[in-house]
């Protein structure tokens, strides 16, 4: 059954896949550890006691569960050119984000392998779950189990031969199948050795030590994952990027063997997708982000989010000319937008900037958004 499971989820289109005994992960502690430190910040998904449980115990998850496959996508387009990248004109998004959202493509190829499971002749009664993402298991920790990788110094799972753009989907099951050897019976992995490449690169010093990543300091949390307030001494670190970050991919030599993936849907379908002109960004309404991020894993942050972090980028840029779409935005519907543009606006400087902010200060009755202006 092994052999021709991993022929299917070939069939299906992914790049990579493990089958492993079920079993509580790896490297529990580690993950026990980042939650007692907080290090996760607001996702208190991460740290509630039932996902905790479900973590240290997939039974809890599915009841009878005796198999996890792991599978691998690629999602490696291409670089942006140089030009762009460096432009602080642009917002930049993370590459996975230039296409269709991950969670669109894995999840139903997973439920159809889940499908195919229980389609075997003599398979009987077969339970599965799906997860791409959401679920609460320790995807790295099983993908690195179940030989798709080793664990990187910049926490990403790594294939020695390809790099790190994958992203990662699981199937649990209850069905008992034919297992990769266990780590220990494998031909040794590579590690980072004494590279620090990534540690040293990443722009808000967000690994307080190899292997171990302060989500409240990460771009990617920042951009994506907090709903407030963007802490104040980090924004400036932040420089474009307003979805996600791959500063620490894009430096980590693994990743100099990246094959373009064979997704079409991954492909931006130009470069403006992939770094957007921030004053496009700052102009978006709910109906034109809705329109330009529609099947875009962006949509997810909404607008609000969106133009907050282009606000971030667009007081890094320091521009004179983000000033008239900035100044619009302290009269925006939501108080993150106006504090974030009023932050913009004082990083930026000058009088028209300083004269929007006081008739700002006059009008703002959100005691959050007054203290962002007024600290001008
Ligand atoms: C929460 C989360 C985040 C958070 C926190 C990330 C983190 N490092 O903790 C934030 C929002 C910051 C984030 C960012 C990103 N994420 Co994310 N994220 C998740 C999510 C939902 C949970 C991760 C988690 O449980 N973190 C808690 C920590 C403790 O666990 P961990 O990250 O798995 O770390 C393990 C290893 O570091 C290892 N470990 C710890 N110490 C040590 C020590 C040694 C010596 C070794 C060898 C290993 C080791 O043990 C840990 C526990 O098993 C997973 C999906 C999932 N359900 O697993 C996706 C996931 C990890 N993210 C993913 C991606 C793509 C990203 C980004 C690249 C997106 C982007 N470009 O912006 C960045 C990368 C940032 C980075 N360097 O990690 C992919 C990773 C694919 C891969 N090849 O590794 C996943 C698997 C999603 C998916 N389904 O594809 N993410
Ligand atoms: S994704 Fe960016 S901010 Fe987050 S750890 Fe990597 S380099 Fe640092
Ligand atoms: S950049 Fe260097 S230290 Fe960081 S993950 Fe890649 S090989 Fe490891």
């Amino acid at each position: 059954m092994g052999r021709h499971l991993r022929e299917r989820a070939r069939l299906l289109g992914f790049n990579r896949v493990g089958v492993i005994p079920a079993g509580p992960a790896r490297r529990l502690d580690a993950y026990l550890r980042h939650i007692a430190g907080g290090l996760h910040g607001e996702m208190a998904y991460l740290a509630r006691p039932d996902r905790v449980a479900r973590r240290r115990d997939p039974g809890i998850i599915l009841p009878g569960v005796q198999s996890v496959v792991v599978v691998g996508l690629d999602y490696y387009t291409a670089d942006l050119p140089p030009d762009l990248a460096a432009d602080p004109s642009r917002g930049r998004l993370s590459n996975y984000a230039w296409g269709v959202d991950y969670h669109d493509v894995l999840t139903p190829r997973l439920e159809t392998l889940a499908g195919w499971l229980r389609g075997q002749p003599g398979a009987g009664e077969v339970g599965s779950r799906v997860y791409v993402d959401t679920g609460a298991i320790l995807e790295r920790d099983h993908g690195e189990t179940a030989g798709l990788g080793f664990t990187g110094k910049n926490t990403m799972l790594i294939d020695p031969r390809r790099g790190s753009w994958f992203f990662l989907g699981v199937l649990l099951t209850t069905a008992a199948l034919d297992y990769d050897p266990p780590p220990e019976a494998r031909p040794e992995m590579p590690t980072c050795g004494r590279c620090t490449r990534c540690l040293t690169a990443c722009p808000t010093a967000a690994f307080p030590q190899p292997y171990v990543l302060d989500a409240r300091r990460c771009i990617s949390y920042l951009t994506i994952e907090l709903k407030g307030w963007i802490p104040l001494d980090l924004r400036p670190l932040m420089g474009n990027w307003v979805y996600g970050c791959d500063v620490c991919q894009e430096v980590c030599p693994f990743n100099r063997f990246a094959q373009p993936t064979g997704e079409a849907e991954f492909y931006p379908v130009d470069w403006d997708t992939a770094a957007p002109p921030l004053l496009e960004l700052l102009a978006l309404d709910e109906m034109a982000f809705a329109r330009r991020f529609a099947g875009s894993p962006v949509r997810r942050i909404r607008r609000g989010r969106l133009v907050r972090n282009a606000c971030v980028a667009a007081g890094n840029w320091g521009s004179q000319t983000a000033v008239p779409v900035l100044t619009r935005l302290l009269g925006d519907h939501e108080p993150l937008v106006r504090g974030h543009a009023a932050w913009a606006l004082r990083r930026i400087g000058g009088e028209a900037a300083h004269a929007a902010l006081v008739a700002a200060l006059a009008a703002e009755t959100e005691e959050a958004v007054r203290r962002e202006i007024a600290a001008y």
